[in-house]
């Protein structure tokens, strides 16, 4: 069973490598990725670049070159819902692309022919997720994650993507990892801690809590491998 798990930001994956033994680096299509052992799991692991286009390339990848058989994203996320607190986890339910439009055609939000609005994530992940949470006593949320190129440092365009997909949470790659996972029927699993609110102040906090935040995402990410182990 190889494992990919990747992040957007050097940041994002940092605090996982610190975990990994016998790494081994490649370089593949302009991007570094590291191969590594964790607890005799088989791991690929690397940043994309931030956004939806680095997000599909770094994710088809993990799956057709390094033969990775689920993955697992962890990183940061601007938070929709007032629930969501900076440092709070969210697993994704499901992901959307809230910057896809072809409404000018009749079709919804989101949607483009033969794609759909909301992919939705692998349940037994999503599952194994819960019990870590209750086994750790961690708070872990779910909910709609809303994923386009665009940082949200802005009150109306947040609740626009509020009301129209109904998210929790919004970030920059998530629904491309899901649209590229789906689509090779790789299972998936999108993890993010609160680093700020999308509001005037995001892009100050996002300075602020970008490294606390991954590590945060991170290392429930690592105890998710303790219970695959
Ligand atoms: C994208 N990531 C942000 C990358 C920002 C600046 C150098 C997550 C994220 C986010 N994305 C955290 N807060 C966000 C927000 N308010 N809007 C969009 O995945 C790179």
């Amino acid at each position: 069973m190889k494992i990919a798990i990747m992040g957007a930001m050097p940041e994002e994956i940092e605090p996982l490598l610190s975990y990994m033994k016998d790494i081994k680096s490649f370089e593949v299509a302009n991007n570094r990725y590291y191969e590594a052992k964790y607890k005799g799991l088989e791991v690929v692991i690397a940043y994309s670049k931030i956004g939806k286009v680095f997000a599909s390339l770094t994710a088809s990848v993990m799956i057709q070159h390094f033969k990775a058989q689920k993955l697992l994203f962890s990183g940061v996320a601007g938070a929709i819902n007032d629930e969501l607190k900076i440092g709070d986890l969210i697993a994704a339910t499901k992901l959307c692309q809230h910057d896809l439009d072809i409404t000018a055609f009749g079709h919804p939000y989101g949607f483009v022919p033969e794609g759909k609005v909301f992919i939705q994530s692998d349940a037994e992940l999503l599952f194994l997720a819960k019990e870590v949470a209750k086994e750790k006593n961690i708070l872990l949320k779910e909910g709609v994650i809303a994923t386009g190129d665009q940082f949200i440092a802005n009150l109306e365009r947040k609740e626009w993507i509020k009301k129209t997909f109904g998210a929790d949470a919004l970030e920059m790659e998530g629904a491309a990892v899901a649209v590229v996972c789906d689509a090779f029927d790789v299972p998936f699993f999108i993890l993010r801690a609160i680093s700020d609110a999308a509001d005037m102040d995001a892009g100050f906090d996002f300075d602020k809590f970008l490294e606390s935040s991954s590590k945060i995402s991170a290392d429930f990410i690592i105890s998710m491998l303790d219970k695959m182990v």
